[in-house]
């Protein structure tokens, strides 16, 4: 059995409590490592390293900084392969989109924010004869980070890469459901001399360690990536003392497809939008709209598509649709397919748990499911489900698929597919969500803002907006 170790001042340590959670591989159902259960003297220790390695980190020139962070993100990139496999392993998803997409991105990520921290700048303001103002964005402190199982490694790099670069140190808690790539990250971390107490990783349950590291006076900046109703908690400690919050949630993202859009390419990118890394993305087309013309051809060419995606054992390469991330989130994921048939809906293909042969014959594998005949308003169409469940139904016009994909309580992306541009444009200006993709979906500069409106969120991750997050502005100002 392994044993996962928090990394604290920049050693390996075991928990102060010696409380161990048990660590689950989703594909056989199987305990397979043990992740610490942190408490109030861990954070405490991680803390205090922090705050002593604060100084010295911030006042690292941004060059030496940023070579540091190079070498850590060819350290991440060399070690693709393995953390591809600890990632299929820890959270079900299959190994070659681990490697295309988890892995890639958390090298990614370093690398983007060891170039931005040295094109990082700030503003002026002249006010003529009278005299100037300037701004300095400097490092805010000891800061957190929170991230979820999703994308463990992916989602975490994305949250800590820009916080150090802007020359914070960083407490950083990643999902326990999903802890072993931020431990493999920890390794790389030490091996690759990032300076002691600069990154500590605590382990462990959210509402234990993680409410601590929100409540914790010294951490002053709080990124979290979860759900909303985690979100809504984490706001609610950290209001009152006026920490800096960015907060990444839900979405219930709607999927425009017009009679106009290059049907065949259509086709497979919503396959990929709705299902990709079996529906568990925040950016995951769940509803899908479709012009009424086309909507039986296209309801046809979807459902063969979502029946050929290869389901299987997550370490096989030709798998296409692994194990959803844990026991719990499967029941909660056939749930919603039951209520959606007690709302009215017809499922058309899926909705059922698969049992595979052999080595994950007690896996949490649930098949690819389409829902037709179901409105806005219910609870299936309104709620997020985070798996591979997805409704669809027809409309008549432009404003119909407006008011349709408008209607929930949450804003975080949708995708128009359509090669009318002025409706593109004239849609993309209307829809309340903080990213649209026009016949795209999950197509990514790391410059942009990244983050949502309504439920889904509060503040921007990405580029400019997370160096902004991680620094404080001061506006100095002097009379001639
Ligand atoms: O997320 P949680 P869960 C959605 C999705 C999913 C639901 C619940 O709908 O079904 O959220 O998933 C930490 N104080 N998303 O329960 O609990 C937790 O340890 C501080 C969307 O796994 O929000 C983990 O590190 N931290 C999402 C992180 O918060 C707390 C990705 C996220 O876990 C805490 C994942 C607390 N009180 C789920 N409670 C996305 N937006 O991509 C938990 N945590």
């Amino acid at each position: 059995m392994k044993y996962i170790e928090n990394y604290i001042n920049g050693e390996f340590c075991a928990p102060a409590s010696g409380e161990y959670l048990d660590n689950i591989e989703p594909a056989t159902g199987n305990v397979y490592s043990k992740i610490p259960e942190s408490d109030k003297s861990d954070l405490e220790q991680a803390v205090q390293a922090a705050e002593k390695a604060f100084p010295k980190w911030s006042a690292m020139s941004t060059e030496d900084r940023s070579r540091l962070m190079h070498k850590l993100a060819d350290a991440v990139e060399a070690a693709g392969d393995q953390l591809a496999k600890a990632e299929a392993i820890d959270n079900g998803k299959p190994v070659a989109f681990a490697k295309a997409v988890d892995s890639y991105r958390a090298s990614a990520n370093i690398r983007f924010f060891a170039n931005a921290c040295t094109q990082f700048s700030s503003e002026s303001h002249n006010m003529g004869e009278t005299g100037v103002n300037y701004t300095l964005r400097d490092p805010i402190g000891v800061v957190g980070t929170i991230s979820p199982w999703n994308f463990p490694l992916y989602l975490f790099t994305w949250k800590v890469a820009p916080a150090l670069a802007s020359g914070n140190t960083v407490v950083a808690k990643p999902s326990e459901v999903t802890p072993m790539t931020a431990y493999l990250f920890s390794k790389i971390c030490h091996d690759v001399g990032i300076p002691k107490g600069v990154i500590n990783i605590l382990h462990g349950s959210g509402p234990n360690i993680g409410q601590l590291l929100v409540e914790h006076k010294k951490i002053k900046a709080i990124s979290f990536t979860g759900g909303t109703a985690t979100g809504k908690k984490l706001a609610a400690t950290a209001a009152p003392m006026f920490k800096k919050l960015s907060l990444e949630l839900g979405g219930k993202n709607p999927t425009l497809v017009f009679a106009d859009c290059d049907f065949d390419r259509t086709v497979n990118e919503v396959v990929r939008s709705a299902f990709s890394n079996q529906g568990q993305i925040c950016l995951c087309g769940s509803r899908i709209y479709i012009e009424r013309s086309i909507y039986d051809k296209f309801k046809h060419a979807f459902i063969e598509k979502v029946k050929q995606l290869k389901i299987g054992d997550p370490l096989e390469k030709a798998t296409q649709h692994g194990a959803l991330v844990s026991k719990p989130h499967m029941k909660k994921v056939l749930s919603y397919v039951e209520l959606a048939q007690q709302e009215g809906g017809t499922v058309l293909t899926g909705g059922k748990q698969v049992t595979l042969d052999g080595r994950c014959e007690y896996g949490f594998f649930v098949e690819p499911t389409v829902i037709e005949g179901l409105t806005l308003n219910c609870r299936t169409n309104q709620e997020e489900i985070f798996g591979p469940v997805c409704t669809i139904q027809p409309f008549d016009s432009d404003e119909e698929a407006l008011s349709l994909a408008n209607g929930t309580d949450y804003g975080l992306a949708t995708s128009i597919w359509s090669n009318n541009l002025t409706r593109c444009h004239s849609l993309a200006k209307q829809l309340d969500f903080g990213i649209v993709w026009i016949n795209s979906w999950l197509l990514r500069d790391l410059r942009t803002p990244f983050g949502g409106m309504k439920s889904s969120g509060v503040g921007r991750e990405g580029g400019e907006e997370a160096m902004r997050f991680f620094t404080e502005p001061k506006n100095v100002c002097i009379k001639y």
